[in-house]
């Protein structure tokens, strides 16, 4: 009823994120008029910097596939929720894109390729990136890539969310691992099938930084300045 409409709306309005993510989610299972207030919502946001709240709203709205939805959404936002400047004019477009479906495994493997862009036409050919290139890599860049992923992912997955883990585990790998999933019992998770692509995988478990040539390109990842300056 109108009541718990006008509830669920104040939710979305509140500070907590988890109460936030469930009114997005009981407004979907009133239908129509949630939709609507859903809609109403991610609009009534549109001057304000992309939040998870907004990323959530729009991933929605989006597999809803009204077709009437899709293509208000794409007039407001033809390219996803969040601008995606390059300090390279790397097109991040489509890695929004695939988050917007929540295709984490083609959002991944997108991830390393845009690296690979950003890095210059040598890591594109190799597929791979150095870890002295990760060094260079703008801060803009990294952030953009970063706020794709956590506002498509509840807050969960990100560069910034594994550098937040890895430090309080006093940069210790050993430990650093098993928490994200990429190891149980001393085993390495195998690419692809033993990974998890979707919002039940720990934490900080995507993107992934394949450790085949050793750990120095996810170590200039989490220590790059992009994480630490303000702003
Ligand atoms: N793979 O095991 N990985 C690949 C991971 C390792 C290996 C890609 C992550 C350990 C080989 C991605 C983990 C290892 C290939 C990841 C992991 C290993 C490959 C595709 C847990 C053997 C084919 C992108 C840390 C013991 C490489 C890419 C090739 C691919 C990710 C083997 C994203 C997070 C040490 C042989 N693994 N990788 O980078 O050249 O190719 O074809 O990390």
């Amino acid at each position: 009823d109108s009541d718990t409409l006008v509830d669920l709306r104040n939710q979305l309005q509140g500070d907590s994120l988890k109460k936030q993510l469930s009114a997005v989610h009981e407004l979907l299972a009133l239908g129509q008029e949630g939709i609507e207030a859903l809609t109403a919502t991610l609009v009534g946001r549109k001057d304000e910097p992309p939040t998870i709240l907004d990323g959530k709203i729009f991933q929605v709205l989006y597999a809803t596939e009204q077709e009437n939805l899709r293509h208000s959404l794409a007039q407001h936002w033809p390219q996803g929720r969040m601008p995606t400047p390059s300090e390279q004019g790397v097109d991040y477009g489509p890695l929004q894109s695939l988050l917007i479906q929540q295709d984490f495994e083609e959002a991944d493997r997108m991830t390393l390729a845009k690296l690979c862009e950003l890095a210059g036409p040598t890591a594109v050919k190799r597929k791979w990136v150095y870890f002295t290139e990760v060094e260079q890599f703008p801060v803009e860049d990294l952030r953009t890539i970063d706020r794709l992923w956590l506002i498509y992912s509840e807050g969960k997955f990100g560069f910034s969310v594994q550098r937040r883990l890895w430090l309080s585990l006093g940069q210790n790998w050993d430990k650093f691992w098993p928490r994200i999933a990429w190891k149980d019992d001393n085993i390495w998770t195998r690419y692809p099938g033993g990974f998890i692509w979707d919002l039940s995988a720990p934490d900080g478990h995507l993107p992934l930084s394949n450790q085949l040539r050793g750990v120095r390109m996810m170590a200039a990842l989490l220590a790059h300045p992009a994480w630490s300056e303000e702003g």
